[in-house]
């Protein structure tokens, strides 16, 4: 053996084994006193020794993973309703998690200005809509996997049309069934060549496109084809580096019954585990799975009450961020939820609305809501290369383009999907 690969073989060790200092401080019982602001940039570089592994991939010996596309369309699919969402014992998370996505689609929607028109990629079952619906926007797409998860947001739409905004409702909405990174989807012919967007989002979904890159070429293909120059493209992920840095910190904890099994981490309400050590260095920084856990979210289990972890891949961002700049576009923000917290509550209108958000929430569990919280990140990115003429106001596509508005009617084509 070569002094390099037995250097090498050194590093992967340590990957695994090295316990650096802790990364979080999360025993806090409102956002007030939330967590420090995470580093998100340290250890980088063991990230990267990470997916440069030079040893054969393992065979894994554990049970495969749920597949996504048959959890969407099984067990992930059910809406316990508003009531049964407040009995969660991570509703804290949910609801935090949601002023995230809210105060980031408020900010986007602000910028844009007047009748906005937005698509959003893995819609599901339409949590979103209403933070949509509050910006005003003129047009909403929807597109999902599932058409069970569409036959829960049209509900849900119809709900929140007739309990909030009555005759007051000013959105044309399509939902549309597709697999959005398939090479063959068609998401694009599906939609009326007269739309375009203004911005386009993606939330707790880009994991699913992260297998291989053709699909990752095919779902930026769809991001970025009706996305006007100026638009933007948002979403929250999974860290990278936090993931990383947990599994190399992973500890034994005889209290926790998720955390003890081989390279697996998380707490009492969340487990990531991965079944291999080392990936196929051919596919680059793409199929790196590992299975997701979540209580109450992403909670699938079998008929003795274990849990089947449904698969999903790491979403390496400096790769995602270059291959993002080919389909021209460009990284305007990045921030962990919790860095996202520290900055954006300095406004008075995104504390408000988290003061309303999160009011009468449980705040048991804190520190372990705290500690899944910090695995996600925001991410911004703007069409079109940052130039001094891009800074120019920008002008809503359904503004510019009067003819499209005219027809507009604001019912919601129900069967889009059929
Ligand atoms: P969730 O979608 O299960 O719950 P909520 O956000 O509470 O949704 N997470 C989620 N996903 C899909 C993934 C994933 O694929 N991978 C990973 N790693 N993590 C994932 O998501 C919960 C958490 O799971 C996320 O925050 C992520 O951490 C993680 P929902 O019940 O639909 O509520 C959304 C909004 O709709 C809330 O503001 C509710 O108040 C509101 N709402 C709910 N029901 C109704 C209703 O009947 N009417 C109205 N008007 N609003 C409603």
């Amino acid at each position: 053996m070569s002094k390099e690969s037995s250097d090498e073989d050194d590093k992967q060790e340590d990957f695994f084994n090295t316990n650096t200092k802790k990364e979080d401080n999360n025993n806090s019982p409102h956002p007030d006193d939330s967590p420090k602001p995470v580093d998100e940039q340290s250890n980088n570089s063991d990230k990267n020794s990470f997916l440069n592994k030079k040893k054969k991939p393992e065979e894994s010996k554990e049970k495969p993973f749920v597949n996504y596309q048959e959890y969407y369309t099984t067990s992930g699919v059910r809406d316990p309703g508003k009531e049964g969402r407040k009995a969660s014992r991570i509703i804290f998370l949910r609801s935090f998690n949601n002023w995230v996505k809210a105060s980031m689609i408020n900010k986007y929607c602000h910028l844009l200005g007047k009748d906005v028109s937005v698509l959003d990629l893995c819609c599901g079952k339409g949590g979103d809509l209403d933070k949509y619906f509050m910006n005003k926007i003129k047009l909403y797409v929807g597109a999902d996997i599932s058409e069970e998860l569409i036959k829960n947001a049209l509900t849900r739409l119809e709900k929140i049309k007739n309990e909030k905004y009555s005759n007051n409702f000013q959105t044309k909405c399509i939902f549309i069934k597709e697999d959005l990174s398939s090479p063959q989807n068609e998401l694009m012919e599906k939609i009326d060549k007269k739309y375009y967007f203004d911005l386009v989002s993606c939330q707790f979904a880009l994991h699913y496109h992260f297998e291989n890159e053709q699909r990752l070429n095919a779902f930026l293909f769809n991001v970025s084809e009706r996305l006007c120059d100026g638009g933007y493209f948002i979403g929250t992920i999974i860290e990278d580096n936090v993931i990383v840095k947990r599994l190399r910190n992973r500890k034994f904890n005889s209290e926790n019954k998720y955390i003890n099994e081989k390279l697996t981490f998380g707490n009492e309400f969340y487990s990531v585990k991965f079944s291999q050590k080392h990936f196929d260095k051919k596919n680059g920084p793409f199929g790196i799975k590992y299975g997701f856990y979540l209580e109450d979210s992403i909670d699938n289990r079998d008929e003795e009450g274990n849990i089947k972890y449904v698969g999903e891949y790491l979403v390496v961002f400096k790769e995602f961020e270059k291959i993002c700049k080919k389909y021209g576009l460009y990284l305007v923000e990045k921030e962990n939820f919790t860095n996202f917290y520290h900055d954006y509550i300095k406004d008075n209108f995104y504390k408000k609305l988290s003061a309303k958000m999160l009011k009468d929430i449980n705040t048991s569990f804190m520190k372990q809501q705290w500690e899944i919280i910090q695995l996600y990140t925001i991410f911004v990115f703007r069409k079109g290369e940052p130039s001094e003429k891009s800074k120019d106001k920008y002008v809503p596509y359904l503004v510019k383009n009067k003819s499209i508005i005219k027809d507009y009617e604001p019912e919601c084509k129900t069967g889009a999907f059929d």
